[in-house]
């Protein structure tokens, strides 16, 4: 038996959350189109007759700009040096250059075995995989490189098989039927957030916060959730409500929809629309809404 954590790291957006929920074969973390969509710490469990893997999702390398990115950078960072191994995720359709080989490097300095996934070959010319492989065996970087795509399965079981391999040998580390480390409470906020991140534009979606008032499920079998989308500004809060309460009644729907699924039950889904000024600012704040440092 081989078991171990897999550090799961990369730019902002560049398919991280949408790898490991692939190869962890449930949604264990949300994705969206815009960068810096995970927040946390997530932990998606694979578990095979012969190895047990680990992963752990984090938040895209991004320019910290306030306490909250500050905060999840600092949690990227601590995750890379606490794993049995670190896998660089690349967005190809982006490509590489010079500046994310400056990064790599940064997290292979830290002594921990690394291997690159080059993501996303399923919207990019086949042609173009070749010369991003000739510039990696440039930059002498010394990583074995797969080329992926999640959403199409490509090449998948392939990476899976390779880190089965570079796992240390040891027993299990969960329980044979645990994904994930978060609960279903938590989960079922990151959904609501995942559909405002689907559906509004600019700053609005990244100065969300979902709190959860109450989550618990009567005796008739349905979910009675209860939460506020917290925002920082007035003007936020007038367009995630919308004119007579359109939008808010939509993306609420939405996610409704979706926590039915992921909780196999029905959902009686109530929201209220607050503001905070400036909550990603407030440390206070930042820790009632449950992102806090991670303990090491
Ligand atoms: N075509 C294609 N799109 C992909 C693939 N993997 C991810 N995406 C898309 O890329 C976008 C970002 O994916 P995420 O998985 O949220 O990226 P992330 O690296 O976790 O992003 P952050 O949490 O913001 O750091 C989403 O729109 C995904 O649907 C892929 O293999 N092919
Ligand atoms: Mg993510």
């Amino acid at each position: 038996m081989r078991s171990g954590y897999v550090a799961v790291i990369g730019k902002a957006n560049a398919g991280k959350s949408t790898l490991i929920n692939v190869m962890v074969g449930e949604k264990v973390s949300i994705v969206s189109p815009k960068p810096q969509t995970t927040r946390d710490r997530i932990l998606g469990v694979l578990t095979e007759d012969e190895y047990q893997i680990v992963f752990v999702d984090t938040p895209g390398i991004y320019k910290a700009r306030n306490a909250l990115t500050d905060m999840m950078m600092r949690t990227t960072e601590t995750t890379a040096k606490e794993v049995d191994y670190i896998l660089y995720v690349v967005d190809g359709h982006e490509g590489v250059d010079e500046s994310e080989f400056e990064v790599m490097k940064k997290y292979k300095a830290l002594g921990i075995p690394m291997a690159v996934a080059y993501t996303k070959i399923d919207i990019m010319p086949r042609e173009n995989i070749p010369l991003d492989m000739a510039k990696f065996s440039d930059a002498e970087l010394d990583l074995d490189v797969f080329p992926v795509s999640a959403r199409k399965g490509t090449n998948v079981k392939n990476l899976k098989t390779f880190l089965a391999q570079n796992m240390p040998e040891g027993e299990k580390i969960f329980m044979q039927d645990i994904v994930s480390d978060k609960s279903e409470r938590f989960m079922v906020g990151e959904i609501m957030r995942e559909k405002i991140l689907l559906k509004f534009d600019k700053e609005i979606p990244h100065g969300v916060a979902v709190v959860i008032n109450e989550f618990k499920q009567n005796d008739r079998g349905v979910y009675e959730i209860n939460l506020d989308i917290v925002c920082e500004r007035a003007n936020h809060k007038a367009i995630l409500i919308g004119k007579q309460g359109k939008a808010i009644k939509e993306v609420s729907a939405f996610a409704r929809q979706d926590m039915e699924k992921f909780l196999d039950a029905k959902v009686f889904l109530t929201t209220y629309v607050k503001v905070k000024e400036d909550w990603r600012e407030r440390p206070q704040l930042l820790k009632e809404f449950g992102y806090e440092d991670i303990k090491v």
